[in-house]
């Protein structure tokens, strides 16, 4: 059995300190949230790539180092500490095994519900701390995200004229929105070299059913993205910034003009990767179809679904399948 010890995090020995990832996209396009014209920009970052990397927001800091903090403690705990917080039913703590239906990767997660009242106990326990300690450091660094993907989808109704500028954001906003919160670590895993490169996948490839996915990680690079032209290209990290996927249920809420961005993640053979990502989806009850002032006389592509049932569906699919194809319109 393969067993992930964890390293403290970031500190981890550089073998090779030469180490360049020869395939670094250096065109990832950049949203500067503090420039007014950055909104033509972001509609075409979803229209070719459904991917973009945010800078200049506003999330603290401090936001964002505390709880990488107490995630850092949290995984360096002992394997038994932290199985007690787990199993990821979704949610709670998860230990290669993604998902129920037979994925693995050389990752190790902790996965929270937003809106829904959460158990914070297991995750204090493994910590030794209160439980409202752990659930203020979430609420802060969500609240915060949250607030900055609602701009960005503001932009985005903006920049496709929508009259309703708040249409897609009220759905991150709704109080029974069903969002959740995820924080990945990947242990360098230069000791798993014999395996074959399906064990060296961090986490395979798929595409986020939710809205919008806001994603913040650790100086460790690993994570990939698919271009329309078939190749995958690896993304530089950038701590100080924050990466942000269009999600399937955007994907059909335009009608297919924003693409839902496949994406994986490598482990990196000499450092740890920490990543957290906010999930923003509607709540169950939402009906996912393309708005009307996006159809342009053309017919919908996808048959119309709640978010109650495409999450179920799609829950029952593995990580890598095309999770949107049963609601397309043949
Ligand atoms: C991908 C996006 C989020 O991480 C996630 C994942 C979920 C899980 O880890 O439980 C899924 C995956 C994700 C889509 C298909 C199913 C469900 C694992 C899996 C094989 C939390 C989500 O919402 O969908």
């Amino acid at each position: 059995m393969v067993v992930i010890t964890t390293p403290s995090i970031d500190h981890f020995p550089i073998v090779n300190n030469s180490f360049i990832d020869p395939s670094f996209f250096n065109d990832v396009p950049i949203i500067d949230l503090s420039k007014p014209d950055s909104i033509n920009l972001i509609v075409k970052a979803c229209e070719e790539f459904g991917f973009f990397k945010v800078i200049n927001h506003d999330v603290p800091m401090e936001f964002i180092s505390k709880l990488e903090s107490e995630a850092v403690k949290f995984f360096s705990s002992t394997l038994s500490e932290k199985l007690k917080a787990g199993p990821a039913d979704p949610f709670g703590y998860g230990n290669k095994k993604i998902g129920q239906n037979g994925d693995i990767g050389w990752v190790e997660y902790i996965l929270v519900s937003i809106n829904s009242e959460f158990n914070y106990q297991k995750f204090a326990s493994v910590l030794g701390v209160n439980p409202d300690n752990i659930r203020a450091a979430v609420n802060d660094y969500v609240t915060e995200v949250k607030k900055m993907a609602c701009e960005v989808l503001e932009m985005l109704a903006e920049g496709l004229k929508i009259h309703q500028r708040n249409v897609f954001s009220k759905l991150l906003m709704d109080e029974e929105s069903d969002s959740i919160f995820r924080v990945n670590h990947y242990p360098p895993c230069s000791e798993i070299e014999e395996f074959n490169t399906k064990n060296r996948i961090g986490f395979g490839e798929h595409t986020d059913p939710q809205i919008i996915s806001v994603l913040r990680s650790n100086n460790t690079s690993g994570l990939q993205i698919l271009l329309k032209n078939g190749h995958w290209i690896s993304v530089p990290p950038d701590p100080n910034s924050f990466f942000i996927n269009v999600g399937d249920s955007l994907q059909v809420m335009t009608n297919g003009r924003f693409k839902s961005v496949k994406h994986r993640v490598l482990t990196n053979s000499v450092k740890s990767r920490l990543s957290m990502i906010y999930f923003g989806g509607p709540p169950l009850s939402e009906k996912i179809a393309p708005l009307p002032s996006l159809m342009e006389g053309k017919d919908s592509l996808y048959k119309e679904f709640t978010w109650f049932e495409y999450k179920k569906s799609a829950y029952k699919t593995r990580l890598s399948d095309n999770r949107l194809a049963l609601f397309e319109k043949s």
